[in-house]
């Protein structure tokens, strides 16, 4: 097997599973899998191994039984717990998730205290926080994954608007991964050229609501469980920067200490990802509408975090 870094993957339901997928088919990283279904962790272990034999691809996928199986990782995904149900907002999802996240930090604290921790289970900005207050980590090695979905959501939402090429756009999400999310249209560039130069307030307003939409869309047609290659595929663009220390800007749910005004909250802003996690949070100039509507999602994510009674 190729002499890769070890990613330990916390969930193997279906973003878990499809993220360690695309993560061995890219030969990016060999795969620790775990999850409180144990022979289901092992099925899928098994089953990808078999795909990636297919593909002749020497990366490991190996199901682990306890968390002593962690150790030696360079980053852990977090995305164990509950899904969202038809009509349940992530708010929902408070109370029992939370109780997950915070066994979930303490065996990595043991296990893997060097890793970076990759947050994926909702609600996402609260659940981030939590895993930072119960390892300890420096808050450069706590984040979570969100605004890359929100804003790859909303460059296809763009794409299909205006009859362009994805990869001609990039686009800015700010905010909780939520109702309140801050798409950033004078920072959401085609060409280089800024969205508000190019539609309307009416259609910019009308790209808001498909991109909040999008993952309470999924839930109904699905009927049961939520998204899972989108947010797969992020996790992945994320861990891919990280691991090959790029030093690209994505939009990430990460700890701020007075950017954009806001203290003491995990919420999403752009973010350089690198070797060491999060480089930095980048600062962008953002209107006063737009920057009202992140105040009030950090009150959001705040009040949430009161319920949990970390302190
Ligand atoms: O943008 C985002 N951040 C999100 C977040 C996008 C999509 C999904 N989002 C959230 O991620 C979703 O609301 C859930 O909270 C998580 C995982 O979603 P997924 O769709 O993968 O849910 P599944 O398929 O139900 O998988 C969850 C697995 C399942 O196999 C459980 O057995 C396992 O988590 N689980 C645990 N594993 C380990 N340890 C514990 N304690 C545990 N509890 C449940």
């Amino acid at each position: 097997m190729k002499n890769l870094p070890k990613i330990s993957i916390i969930g193997a339901g279906n973003v878990g599973a499809t993220t360690a997928m695309m993560i061995t088919e890219a030969e990016l990283a060999n795969i620790a899998l775990f999850d409180v279904a144990k022979a289901m962790a092992k099925a899928k272990s098994i089953d990808m191994s078999h795909a990636l034999a297919a593909k002749s691809l020497n990366i490991k996928i190996e199901p682990i039984d306890d968390y002593k199986g962690i150790s030696g990782s360079s980053i852990v995904v977090v995305t164990a717990g509950f899904p969202r149900k038809p009509g349940m907002s992530r708010d929902d999802l408070l109370k029992a998730n939370a109780d997950i996240i915070k066994s979930v930090s303490k065996e990595i604290k043991k296990y893997a205290p060097g890793a970076i921790v990759i947050i994926v289970t909702n609600p996402l900005d609260v659940m981030a926080y939590l895993s930072y207050k119960i390892t300890g980590f420096n808050h450069s090695r706590v984040l979570g994954m969100a605004g890359v979905l929100d804003s790859a959501r909303l460059t296809d939402f763009i794409a299909a608007r205006l009859n362009v090429k994805r990869s001609d756009i990039e686009s800015t999400v700010l905010g909780s991964h939520g109702e309140l999310m801050v798409p950033v249209y004078s920072q959401t560039m085609l060409n280089n050229k800024p969205l508000t130069d190019i539609l309307q307030q009416k259609d910019l307003d009308e790209l808001s609501a498909l991109t909040k939409n999008a993952g309470a869309q999924i839930v109904s047609l699905l009927g049961t469980g939520s998204a899972y290659y989108g947010p797969a595929a992020s996790v992945f663009e994320m861990v891919k920067a990280i691991l090959l220390d790029n030093k690209t800007t994505h939009c990430a749910c990460s700890y701020l200490q007075g950017e954009y005004g806001l203290r003491d909250v995990y919420i999403g802003v752009p973010c350089v990802l690198g070797k060491k996690g999060i480089e930095r949070v980048v600062e962008l100039k953002l209107t006063k509408p737009e920057s009202d509507v992140l105040a009030k999602s950090a009150e959001s994510i705040k009040a949430m975090i009161r319920k949990l009674e970390i302190n």
